[in-house]
């Protein structure tokens, strides 16, 4: 536990089941033990990686959290298995992921944690929703914005589709 609370984005996909109740569950339990600032829209996402799965539904979320990193990745997974994810599989269809983005400035190494994650850069999925909240936020190790990063995206936005709310 931190005495002070630290902004934290999150990541969250679904592509099994009821994805919309998926989110909308998981965002609950989140909200239960940190405070859910801000969520971006609902974007249905082309797969990436193994595209024999379904679409996903994806969102971003800023919280305030005193949780220590290691302590929001324990929720994050205990949240994953409530909602009846298997662990262990990796890249199969999921009810739900919680990939932690960014921790305030901190940048974590550890063999269970990387932060900030290193495939964001990469992902549109993951760039779209977070520039709609967070355009100007800084990336720590690259100094980038968030809205530059979408910008720099070699693939574009293709199947990144906002949902009507
Ligand atoms: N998550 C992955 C791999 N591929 N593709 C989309 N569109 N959305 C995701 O959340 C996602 C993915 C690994 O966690
Ligand atoms: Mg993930
Ligand atoms: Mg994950």
């Amino acid at each position: 536990m931190n005495s002070e609370a630290v902004t934290a984005y999150l990541s969250l996909g679904s592509n099994l089941g009821d994805r919309r109740e998926n989110l909308d569950k998981a965002l609950d339990y989140l909200s239960q033990r940190t405070r859910l600032v801000m969520v971006s829209s609902v974007y249905d996402t082309e797969p990436v990686g193994n595209p024999e799965q379904p679409r996903f539904l994806n969102l971003v979320c800023q919280l305030a959290t005193r949780l220590a990193p290691a302590e929001l990745l324990v929720l994050a997974k205990g949240i994953e298995r409530k909602l009846g994810r298997q662990p262990g599989k990796v890249n199969a269809p999921r009810p739900i992921d919680i990939d932690i983005l960014f921790y305030g400035n901190k940048v974590v190494n550890s063999p269970e944690l990387v932060i900030p994650h290193p495939k964001l850069p990469e992902r549109a999925f993951v760039l779209v929703p977070l520039a709609e909240i967070a355009p100007d936020l800084v990336h720590p190790a690259s100094g980038k914005t968030a809205k530059e990063l979408l910008g720099e995206l070699k693939k574009g936005v293709q199947g990144v589709l906002k949902l009507e709310t």
